[in-house]
């Protein structure tokens, strides 16, 4: 598996913010948990190529929201945030060698966060960064190629893994207070610790996770139903609303 991350901007404290008041991010510090991030990619099995970025781009590091990767082809999003559109062009230079490219065009906006695929079902959540057209291009995109795909409105937080992501083909991890557990029906379905609202948010590689240290409780039932556990000091970047799955494209 290849895992694309991308550098993190020396204007990180320029980031884009919509839940979460604004507190300095210290630079070095986050550098050192993102080196981090990627090794515990790396024991996992990927392979991780880290793209360059510049003062242009304070949200570089967010690259998960850039686009969405599936085995037959890449949708390459159009972020809702007008700042962060031109982190597209570099990660479509790295994934147009890899895959055919599909680009959401205006007026659609789209966030790779807000597009979970649990197997061939595609969640898609409906956020103040995804609107109706950019869900109607994807849609339309992926639907020939035998998705089916389902609309979802999160609450309260960012995008829509930042309440629910998959855990393996069949089994999502779901902070209930923030997206329905009803849309996960057909599922198995886990829930967060109550106390521990951003947990939600892991990495799965083939079944195994890579979890944020700050979310204990919640590591401690995944390791009860046996799913296998890293964890990473993710608190410089949560600063900048990002959590660990927009850290990374998986390229499979
Ligand atoms: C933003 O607001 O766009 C960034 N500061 C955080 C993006 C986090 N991305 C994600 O959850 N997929």
């Amino acid at each position: 598996m290849l895992a694309l991350t991308r550098e993190i901007s020396s204007a990180i404290n320029r980031c884009e913010l919509t839940h979460v008041a604004r507190e300095p991010v210290d630079l070095p510090a986050a550098r050192t948990q993102h080196r981090e991030y990627e090794r515990a990619l790396e024991a996992l099995g990927c392979t991780v190529r880290r793209l360059a970025a510049d003062d242009t781009m304070p949200d570089s590091v967010f690259i998960e929201d850039t686009a969405v990767v599936l085995a037959e082809v890449a949708i390459m999003s159009r972020p809702g945030a007008a700042s962060r559109r031109h982190e597209v062009d570099g990660v479509a230079a790295a994934l147009g060698r890899l895959r055919s490219l599909v680009r959401i065009e205006p007026p659609g906006t789209l966030d790779g966060g807000d597009v979970l695929v649990v197997g061939r079902s595609i969640f898609v959540g409906r956020s103040s960064r995804t609107n109706a057209a950019g869900i109607e291009q994807f849609q339309g995109a992926v639907a020939p190629l035998g998705y089916s795909v389902r609309l979802l409105t999160p609450s309260n937080c960012l995008h829509l893994k930042s309440a629910a992501t998959a855990l393996d083909e069949r089994t999502v991890l779901v902070n209930p207070r923030w997206i329905s557990r009803e849309y996960f029906n057909d599922l198995d379905c886990l829930t967060i610790d109550g106390s521990e609202p951003g947990a939600a948010n892991v990495v799965s590689v083939h079944g195994r996770l890579i979890a944020a240290a700050a979310y204990p409780k919640t590591c401690r039932r995944l390791r009860d139903r046996g799913f296998d556990v890293q964890q990473v000091d993710a608190s410089e970047l949560s600063k900048a609303e990002g959590a660990l799955t927009c850290c990374s494209l998986l390229v499979p």
